[in-house]
């Protein structure tokens, strides 16, 4: 009998556009699955978007289209990535799918029969950014203490779900599955958090109209987590006329999420779970974070790692690679171009590339391209299936970076192998030397085939590409009868061979990449959306506007377009400007008028003359400047917002 595996990603926002953080969750989540399939269990792996709420419609609404548009866009680069990245996903749920709301509806049903919601008002701050209720505690200068997201102050009506009645039967459930919550680290974190309380939680808005609506309330909206995160189940079809698929696969074997959201996860869940009489998932996995550099990833910064450009550069499974091995599981890392490059050449193009290079060239040159007979010869066939074994170890302990280095050891074992025999050596001695030259080439070429199958979830193509190479695409794929020493048979032939993964000259690259880098700063500040563009009210209350009148004007000497003038700001003494209008502008036609000048700009020196501010002047078509003024004769010095 075989186990079943259901493993699910986060459902991610659809405000923005992905970056190497949101695909490494989907990458590590598909290695899982691929994993587990080879193992023979019966796995099913979501994925998906989380479409609702605050985040998504002010997102939409400053780019000026509806939320759904949006949405529709950003899933369609979701699509693209994981076909890209190789991701075997059996299902993509969006949150605006009928079959999810249908679920929602549901779950919340339960949960009202069960008595563990009332309604109330909500009284208190929202952090949108994070698209969660923030206790007074945790707001300092209208700011989110523990995501750094703006907050605003909410007061409406809301249903409320009783989860300070679940602190006890949480803390039971944490203790009686002290692996539920993974790493130990991020165990200890949420059981530290619901032993100091837990108050009941607003689970509708009222003053937002894009969500799942209330189930007979339609003047609120469901909360976006609890929304959310019933996409585990209604993908599944739960709430729906067909609900095999939650028969077979519920509870979850791993939700796997960011450390970011392990609180939605580890505590709201499971207390919605329970109220609703639903089984709980056997776990919950909190990876770390990538960092660029040692600095968090921004948009602004300009230094989001966007994973077309390394998949397009590299190929999809030197990316796959480099997440799986560069990250310990569970804890943050750093991204940085040399390491990427780094372990490039020296994990795939030596290590692997030149092991399986090597071995086939000695085989099509001495033995004809023909597997030989079988053999057990050196330390081979024991490092293989030590490296089975602690693959499997590691791989189901959660440490699929240990399960990569177990497989590595084993292709350093092969390489010495062939060190240590040189069979080249062994080939020049001619027939005398045959049969020991044909068994240390099946040694190294069983091995290979070994590892292709250990690599096969990690990265799947050049998996399939090593074993087209070997000539072992007829063997069985998996890791029970595959992985048995021997099953090579004598004379087939072996592959085409190319270079699994060519040498980067990481000089070179390193160069092209600053140039490619320049544009990639420049173009993020182009792509600026209306969103980044949004400024608070206290931003523009920094900009001091003042109405002034024009005393005195005249030409700057020498220049075509710059006017110098003298305006009276209500300062007592006027103050002196330079402004681009001279091409425009008769000086005397600007005497007594009265105009807008922003008077708190740093003085700047404009062909040698100091201006002390600026004054404002709407933009033709060309470019001709259009003097603004005030409808009426206010006195100078007024100000202006
Ligand atoms: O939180 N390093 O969606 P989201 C590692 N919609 N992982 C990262 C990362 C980084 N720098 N940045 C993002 C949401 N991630 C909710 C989830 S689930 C019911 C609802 C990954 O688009 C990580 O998995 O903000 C994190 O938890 C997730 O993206 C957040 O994605």
């Amino acid at each position: 009998m075989s186990d079943t595996y259901y493993i699910t990603t986060p459902i991610y926002y659809v405000n923005d556009m992905p970056h190497i953080g949101h695909i490494y969750t989907t990458v590590m989540a598909d290695i899982f699955a691929r994993y587990h399939r080879l193992c023979g269990d019966r796995v099913r792996f979501l994925t998906g978007t989380d479409e609702h709420g605050q985040k998504i419609q002010k997102a939409a609404q400053a780019q000026g289209i509806e939320p759904l548009a949006l949405a529709d866009k950003v899933v369609a680069r979701y699509h693209h990535l994981w076909e890209i990245l190789n991701i075997s996903h059996d299902d993509f749920i969006r949150t605006t799918d009928a079959r999810h709301q249908q679920g929602v509806s549901e779950i919340i049903r339960r949960i009202t029969a069960a008595g563990d919601i009332y309604k109330g008002e909500y009284e208190g701050w929202y952090c949108a950014g994070a698209e969660a209720f923030v206790p007074d505690s945790q707001v300092r200068d209208g700011k989110d203490l523990e995501t750094g997201y703006p907050v605003e102050r909410l007061s409406e009506p809301s249903y409320f779900f009783k989860l300070s009645t679940f602190q006890d039967r949480l803390l039971a459930w944490y203790r009686a599955n002290p692996d539920c919550i993974q790493p130990k680290t991020r165990y200890n974190e949420v059981l530290r958090f619901v032993e100091g309380g837990l108050k009941d939680l607003s689970i509708s808005r009222a003053s937002l109209s894009w969500g799942v609506p209330f189930p007979d309330d339609p003047e609120h909206v469901v909360y976006v987590w609890l929304d959310a995160l019933t996409n585990y189940i209604s993908a599944l079809g739960f709430g729906s006329d067909d609900d095999t698929l939650y028969g077979e696969h519920w509870p979850a074997s791993m939700h796997l999420v960011g450390k970011d959201i392990l609180r939605f996860h580890c505590v709201y869940w499971p207390a919605f779970l329970m109220s609703a009489g639903l089984p709980l998932p056997r776990q919950i996995f909190g990876h770390g974070w990538w960092l660029r550099d040692e600095a968090k990833m921004s948009k602004s910064l300009g230094n989001v790692v966007r994973p077309d450009y390394l998949v397009d550069r590299f190929g999809t499974d030197a990316v796959r690679y480099f997440l799986a091995r560069d990250m310990t599981f569970g804890q943050d890392a750093s991204f940085s171009d040399e390491a990427f490059l780094e372990r490039f050449n020296a994990d795939l193009a030596n290590s692997l590339g030149n092991v399986s290079s090597r071995t086939l060239a000695m085989v099509r040159r001495n033995l004809d391209g023909k597997v030989p007979a079988s053999t057990s010869d050196g330390p081979v066939p024991e490092a293989a299936q030590t490296a089975v074994t602690a693959f499997r170890e590691a791989m189901d302990r959660n440490a699929p970076h240990r399960a990569l280095e177990a497989t590595w050891r084993l292709l350093a074992t092969i390489d010495g192998f062939i060190q240590e025999r040189q069979p080249w050596a062994v080939a020049r001695k001619g027939d005398e030397a045959r049969k020991e030259l044909e068994s240390i080439l099946y040694s190294c070429l069983e091995g290979l085939r070994i590892a292709s199958l250990l690599i096969e979830p990690i990265i799947p193509s050049t998996a399939a590409k090593l074993r087209a190479q070997l000539g072992a695409t007829d063997l069985p794929v998996n890791l029970a009868d595959g992985v048995t020493w021997g099953l090579m048979g004598e004379g087939h032939k072996v592959g085409e061979s190319e270079p699994l993964f060519p040498r980067i000259d990481i000089k070179a690259y390193l160069k092209e990449l600053q140039s490619g880098q320049e544009t990639e700063k420049a173009k993020a500040k182009k792509e600026r959306t209306p969103e980044d563009e949004m400024i608070t009210i206290d931003d523009f209350s920094k900009v001091q506007l003042k109405v002034g009148i024009v005393r005195e004007a005249e030409r700057v000497p020498k220049s075509k377009k710059l006017m110098k003038i003298m305006v009276d700001v209500g300062e007592g003494e006027p103050r002196q400007l330079v402004a681009g209008i001279a091409a425009q502008y008769e000086a005397e036609s600007l005497i007594g008028r009265r105009i807008v000048v922003i008077a708190n700009l740093q003085p700047a020196k404009l062909m040698g003359v100091e201006s002390r501010g600026m004054l404002l002047a709407a933009t033709g078509e060309d470019g001709a400047p259009f003097l603004l003024s005030p409808d009426g004769e206010v006195d100078p010095g007024a100000q202006v917002r």
